[in-house]
């Protein structure tokens, strides 16, 4: 426990300053949602996510691409924020210039009440057309894929997700771009295309001028996200690490927990919650 408080000294010591969070796949797992890299749920374990979020995949099967997605919609759909999600967004209103960075493109830190947040790899419920640049908002990209509505797909039972989509989903049915005619693909950053550059000058503004950051639930292998971390340590920052498992940013870490999100982030509010009293 003591390392808790430690943090949360830590914090308090630092409340003035910037302290940013980046979080990744890890930070959503206990809302339900499976990890990249983590023992994947069944229906896809044959597909690897490496390959299938990449515009080559989508090119030679948008059919697939697309039947992965709406199935990460559906799971993301019917997903609640969960007590990590909710301490970050208490962190938030602690702390004079905090921001959460995040991989995540499942949106439950908004969904949580998160204001001050980046989302590095984009949004899943938003839609890119990657032949004539045309971005489509959550509600513009509903009503050109109703399939993709996130209240259709929030009350959609399994059987109905098999049939519906898995089954009754044919490339003809795949959104069209109303610009150049091109099928639109999900709001995301895949593999091989370059992050928003707004976005990413932003977020390495932050971590160059942070004192503090708390890497939560990634892998640490993607970049440019896991050079945030390093870029923060580099500057003379202090690094703290909630994983179960070590990344090649433990090493890194001035404290490593490895403990769950939604254990540890908790736990290190409330204390300093009590020290800010
Ligand atoms: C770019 C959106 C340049 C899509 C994603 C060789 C070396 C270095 C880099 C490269 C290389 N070859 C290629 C690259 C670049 C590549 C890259 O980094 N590849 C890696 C894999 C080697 N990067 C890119 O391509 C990026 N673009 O570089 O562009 C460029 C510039 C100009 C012009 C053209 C190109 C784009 C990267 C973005 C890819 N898109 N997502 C989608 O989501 O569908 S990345 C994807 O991985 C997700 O966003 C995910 O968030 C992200 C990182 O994974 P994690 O979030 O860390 O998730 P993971 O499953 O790996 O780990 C989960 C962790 O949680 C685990 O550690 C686990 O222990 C932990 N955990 C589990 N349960 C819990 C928990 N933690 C806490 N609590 C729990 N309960
Ligand atoms: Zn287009």
């Amino acid at each position: 426990m003591e390392a808790i408080q430690e943090v949360a000294q830590i914090l308090r010591e630092n409340a003035d300053k910037t302290v940013f969070v980046l979080s990744g796949a890890g930070l959503s797992a206990e809302s339900g949602i499976p990890t990249f890299r983590g023992n994947r749920d069944g229906l896809w374990n044959k597909y690897n996510p490496q390959r299938l979020a990449t515009f080559e995949a989508f090119e030679e099967n948008p059919l697939l691409v697309w039947k992965w997605y709406l199935w990460r919609m559906h799971l993301i759909a019917k997903a609640e924020p969960h007590d990590a999600h909710r301490a970050l967004v208490k962190l938030e209103n602690l702390l004079k210039d905090f921001w959460h960075i995040t991989q995540n493109v499942d949106g439950l830190h908004r969904r949580a009440g998160q204001k001050r947040f980046l989302e590095l790899h984009g949004n899943i419920w938003e839609g890119k057309c990657r032949y004539c640049e045309t971005r489509f908002g959550e509600k513009e990209f509903s009503q050109l894929f109703p399939l993709a509505d996130r209240e259709f797909l929030r009350n959609l039972s399994e059987e109905e997700f098999k049939e519906k989509i898995l089954q009754g989903l044919t490339e003809e049915k795949l959104p069209r771009c109303p610009t150049c005619g091109g099928i639109v693909g999900p709001g995301v950053v895949w593999f091989g295309e370059p992050l928003p550059s707004e976005v990413l000058e932003k977020a390495y503004e932050i971590a160059q001028r942070s004192a503090v950051c708390l890497s939560v639930g990634t892998s640490a292998v993607v970049y440019p996200a896991a050079y945030l971390p390093e870029l923060c340590k580099k500057k003379g920052g202090i690094l703290i690490e909630v994983n179960p498992q070590e990344t090649p940013l433990t090493a890194l870490a001035d404290y490593s927990f490895r403990e769950s999100a939604a254990k540890v982030l908790p736990q290190i509010v409330q204390e300093l919650e009590k020290l800010l009293r």
